[in-house]
């Protein structure tokens, strides 16, 4: 057997290929991610996934079978993609669409059917590839908004796979995401993995939170529970490979660079600013705020420069090519506006910088202007700190990034606010060195601490770690053979005793305002039906629901009715009331509930003969939360003492006199029908008390992998429930 890898899987692999004159070029490129990989321990073998940057439809079959032999020869396997996917996957729903979104650009997010179709078509094209490369015991590591319907399509291949998704970009507030219109197939893809990493927990945050509302998933503060596995949401801030920077900065090639600067602009002071051009990255505003500062600071002209270097990014997408004008017509106006024959106070360049050159920039400037309106992270603030031989140079930070958080030394700005950008430009220029010193030193022990190898490392072993500690949740799950033994008994008995909870156990929860949505189709009543009149078999639904209801939709059945948890039985056809009145309790008690009711959209009073309930599976859950604690709160101090009890349920705050319990409903049952067999299933807190009242040989079973139950067994899901049930009316 083999032994289990690593399997990277990204948008672009870390090397690209490109055509020239009909023949292939090869460029391997280290970023942030490669040096991560590199980084990990070398005892796992690895393998990268992901597209090789050129169209498919570019290469001949020969040529591909010679890109296919480069990558498969350095660990990498591509998935070729046409220019059509291109377009509409990668410039399309992944740039003109996830991209603006979720960094909170309404105005330029474009929703398209043909780019979500290519999305999913490209998502579905990666899961294939890795399919034939994967193992059960392999770990995947799947990067970025190119590729979040990846995590459930491999978890589909391959259950047992431990998955793990970082996403670089901010994940965007609630109010944000929920205006794609794919949001709940993009939060299923995600919730494939059993790892979710963010850059800063507030990203984590607004995803836990989009779960709640827009699945209805319940969460803690970095799990939450999708298909029957627990899902870890965690922060790991990306770094930099610090001291690749620091030597670099220190070597003779980017010396003999920074000579050439200063030659270049003597005594000058320099400001810094390097991004892909993408308007997210506050080029314009940055521009206008340094205009301010030159006017409002007439004694820095001719001593400052500022030095732009914009990397062309996604030319192809509109919104770019139009930035890329406006950042330009900006810079010619402010050169024309205020510099002169001896002096430019914008040096402008688009295009990207080997690296040496933008270690000497970086080394050289005096000043960091990096001003992103929005960025998951910000590695160039971070490179500018890890640059710096000296112990000198201020970063001006904008406070929307990631990185500010690790970097509260910086002079944080707030990007939309030029007047505040351009007082942080002069304060920059006039720190003491003493100052800047002693910013510095604290930024970049933090820096050199957290670096891009700690970031690799540290995911990889959280992954690791919930995987092993998310085992457990199947300890008593029901088994093929229990279920062959749980038939056999029920065949051979003479005597038998069905107990069954009827909401999350025979139908899955509805909405609580809707609550007829819940009543059973009519195959579910077959179904009952058949398993009631077989000869010596005693069907009894106990459920919490008034017994109106239970009449309504049980009515006609041979079976015996169990109501409001055990308050009104019916056997032999006619309802009987089994406690004392609650009449009184009630009316005190009602008037503090309606008014909870009235304050708290979604939620309802249910009253039945003997109880309240205050249901809450429609608050959103933060609400519900605050709302539940007040309510319990307000009650206790009336019930103090008194016979009734206050009990919590699924989405639901419970108020009943104490003695009445499905439990004693139970025993009441098994001490009239003296069964020979008994088969006892339900999901709440009430089916515990059946649970509990039952003999050891009764097979009890918990709806959901709850570890905590007192049944022998768990079962998944409704449906699950509804297919053993079948498969005892099965001859
Ligand atoms: C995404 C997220 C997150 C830039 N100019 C040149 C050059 N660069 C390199 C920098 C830096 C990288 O590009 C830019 O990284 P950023 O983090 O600043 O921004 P994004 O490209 O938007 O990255 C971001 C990141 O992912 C990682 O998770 O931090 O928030 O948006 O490494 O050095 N490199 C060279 N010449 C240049 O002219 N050689």
């Amino acid at each position: 057997m083999e032994d289990p890898k690593l399997i990277i899987v990204s948008n672009r692999l870390p090397i690209s290929v490109t055509k020239e004159n009909g023949k292939l070029h090869f460029s391997e490129s280290t970023g942030g991610l490669a040096t991560a990989m590199q980084s990990l321990p070398a005892d796992t073998s690895r393998l990268w996934i992901g597209w090789p940057g050129i169209a498919s439809d570019e290469l001949t079959p020969g040529e591909k079978r010679q890109v296919n032999n480069y990558l498969a020869k350095r660990g990498y396997v591509p998935v070729h993609l046409s220019t059509e996917q291109i377009d509409l996957f990668y410039s399309g729903y992944s740039n003109d669409t996830l991209w603006p979104l979720f960094h909170y650009f309404g105005e330029f997010t474009h929703y398209r059917d043909d780019y979500w179709q290519s999305y999913k078509q490209v998502n579905q094209l990666f899961a294939k590839v890795i399919k034939k490369h994967i193992d059960a015991r392999d770990t995947v590591w799947v990067q970025d908004y190119h590729l979040m319907l990846l995590p459930s399509l491999i978890r589909a291949d391959t259950p047992e796979a431990r998955i793990g998704f970082f996403l670089h970009i901010p994940f965007p507030s609630y109010e944000v995401f929920r205006l794609l219109p794919e949001r709940q197939a993009i939060l299923k893809g995600l919730l494939g993995a059993d790892l979710i990493g963010f850059h800063v927990y507030d990203y984590a945050r607004h995803f836990l939170s989009s779960c709640t509302r827009l699945l209805n998933l319940s969460h803690t503060h970095d799990k939450v529970v999708y298909d029957d596995r627990s899902v870890t949401v965690d922060s790991f801030p990306i770094g930099v490979d610090y001291s690749k920077f620091q030597s670099a900065a220190l070597s003779d090639g980017v010396k003999v660079e920074i000579d050439r600067l200063r030659e270049h602009y003597p005594d000058k002071k320099l400001i810094l600013s390097v991004d892909r051009l993408d308007y997210t990255k506050g080029i314009v505003h940055r521009l206008e705020a340094f205009e301010q500062f030159l006017q409002t600071n007439p004694k820095f002209h001719k001593q400052v420069c500022l030095v732009m270097v914009a990397v062309p990014s996604r030319i192809d997408v509109e919104t770019y090519q139009t930035l890329r004008e406006t950042v330009e017509k900006t810079v010619s106006r402010i050169n024309g506006e205020f510099g002169s024959i001896d002096w430019t106070p914008i040096s402008y360049q688009f295009q990207g910088l080997p690296y040496d050159e933008l270690v000497a920039l970086y080394a050289a400037a005096d000043v960091a202007l990096v001003t992103p309106l929005r960025d998951g992270m910000n590695l160039v603030a971070k490179e500018y700190i890890a640059s710096r031989a000296t112990p000198t140079g201020v970063l001006i930070l904008s406070e929307m990034t990631g990185a500010i958080d690790e970097m509260p030394e910086s002079i944080k700005v707030n990007p939309s606010d030029r007047s505040a950008v351009a007082r942080a430009i002069k304060t920059a220029l006039t720190m003491p060195k003493a100052e800047q010193s002693i910013r510095l030193a604290s930024m970049q022990r933090r820096i050199a601490r957290y670096n891009v190898q700690r970031w690799g490392n540290d995911f990889i072993s959280q992954l690791e770690d919930v995987t092993r500690s998310n085992k457990p949740t199947t300890k008593k799950q029901l088994t093929t053979s229990t279920v062959d033994e749980i038939k056999q008994a029920h065949a051979r008995a003479k005597n038998r005793l069905l107990l069954l909870d009827y909401d999350g156990t025979l139908k899955e929860f509805t909405s609580s305002l809707t609550p007829e949505l819940a009543r059973p189709p009519r195959a579910l009543l077959a179904l009952i039906e058949k398993l009631a009149t077989a000869p010596g078999t005693t069907l009894c639904i106990v459920s919490g629901r008034d017994h109106q209801t239970l009449q309504r939709w049980f009515g006609k059945l041979p079976i015996i009715l169990v109501a409001e948890h055990g308050a009104y039985v019916k056997t032999n056809g006619s309802w009987q009331k089994t406690a004392t009145s609650f009449d009184k309790k009630k009316r005190q008690l009602r008037p503090i509930l309606d008014q909870f009711v009235d304050r708290t959209p979604g939620s309802l009073v249910e009253e039945k003969d003997f109880s309240l309930v205050w249901h809450y599976r429609d608050v959103p859950t933060e609400l519900a939360y605050i709302r539940t604690l007040n309510l319990k709160h307000d009650l206790r101090n009336l019930i103090k003492g008194t016979t009734t009890g206050m009990f919590d349920g699924n989405k639901i705050v419970e108020i009943k006199p104490r003695s009445i319990t499905k439990g004693h409903a139970a025993t009441t049952l098994q001490d009239k029908y003296n069964p020979d067999f008994i088969l006892c299933i339900g999901d709440d807190f009430t089916d515990e008390d059946m649970f509990r009242g039952l003999p050891e040989s009764a097979y009890t079973i918990h709806v959901g992998h709850k570890d905590e139950t007192v049944a022998r067994y768990t079962i998944s899901d409704v449906p699950s429930v509804r297919s053993l049930l079948r498969k005892l009316t099965d001859k």
